[in-house]
């Protein structure tokens, strides 16, 4: 049986501070029925594809930071976009805020899922790799607050069988990993889907400004490659508030080769047929893992989070990060 998917990365351009998720989800929308034309049957939406990138502001308002977060998934603002997936027979990859309460205790999320062609939630991930700061730091042009506005994820790096492939999901951050891709790998994913914000400016290190679209294929081609698996990256892309984001959102076969990419910084799609056998052709011959990786020799791999959290409480003492 033919395991062969037509796929797109629905690229998004800039969200207003202010602009109504109606206004992101009508925009997603009308991505999908371009997709449809072309025969797409799963489409990659950014990460916090419902909203502006909102920590890269220090928001002091609890009520104003709320507004940012999806307290339910499908809502009233968000049902539309699963009834475009049921009608389009189109499955999706979708990031945004989420808030829960579990026992009692309110939990906040950089958060993606996969819904299948029938509408149904298949899979959520919770962002792992939290970049920026817990505090507002003046002399950047932009604060970078996910440590702040988010917990570490705790669902872990899962796969699912889903739309008839072997489906894993990962954000922004998160590719710059190897390890992202290496236990998605190892738990079988034959395809990994992320979106991801990333300014084109660096404050930390300014003179890498000019490799950000480097590095941002650099890992993901890396990521696909040494797991035999296909990657599809979906950026929010072009000035979001006074802020440059690349794009280069585009389809990489396991062999780590870019077989389509997007061209602009605005709303824009990009699509590829993909065949998940495909994947064979790496993971069983110079990526047979069972036969030629040397886990025995990988121990630091899984040791420092002692260290890590030592730093951590050190960085964040007197910080309000628990308080929120
Ligand atoms: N949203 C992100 O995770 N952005 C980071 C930036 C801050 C470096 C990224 O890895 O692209």
């Amino acid at each position: 049986m033919s395991r062969k998917l037509i796929v797109a990365t629905a690229q998004l351009g800039p969200i207003g501070r202010d602009e109504p998720r109606a206004s992101a989800v009508a925009r997603m929308i009308s991505l999908m029925e371009q997709a449809y034309e072309r025969g797409v049957k799963l489409i990659v939406f950014p990460e916090l594809a419902l909203t502006t990138f909102f920590p890269r502001w220090m928001i002091e308002n609890p009520n104003e930071l709320a507004t940012f977060f999806e307290t339910e998934m499908p809502s009233s603002e968000t049902q539309p976009l699963f009834d475009a997936g049921k009608r389009l027979g189109m499955g999706f990859y979708l990031g945004y805020a989420e808030e829960v309460v579990e026992n009692g205790t309110r939990h906040r999320y950089n958060c993606s899922i996969i819904v299948d062609e029938k509408g149904e939630i298949v899979g959520k991930y919770r962002k792992i790799h939290l970049p920026g700061h817990f505090q507002p730091e003046d002399w950047r042009p932009f604060q970078h607050l996910e440590k702040r506005y988010f917990e570490h994820g705790n669902l872990g790096f899962q796969v699912h069988d889903a739309m008839g492939g072997k489906l894993g999901m990962c954000l922004c951050n998160d590719r710059r990993w190897p390890e992202t891709f290496r236990v998605l790998g190892l738990r079988g994913a034959e395809l990994v889907m992320l979106g991801y914000n990333t300014p084109m400016h660096y404050p930390q290190a300014p003179e890498h400004d000019h490799l950000q679209d480097f590095h941002n294929h650099l890992s993901m081609q890396a990521g696909a490659y040494a797991n035999g698996c296909w990657v599809i990256g979906t950026a929010k892309a072009g000035c979001e508030e006074g802020c440059d984001l690349i794009g280069g959102s585009c389809i990489i076969a396991p062999t780590g080769e870019i077989i389509a990419m997007t061209q602009g910084l605005g709303d824009e799609i990009a699509t590829a047929e993909i065949d998940f056998d495909r994947c064979k052709e790496l993971r069983e011959n110079v990526f047979n893992f069972a036969l030629h990786r040397e886990p025995g020799d990988y121990g630091p791999i899984c040791e420092g989070a002692e260290t890590r959290d030592r730093m951590r409480a050190d960085i964040t003492e007197n910080s309000v990060f628990r308080a929120h």
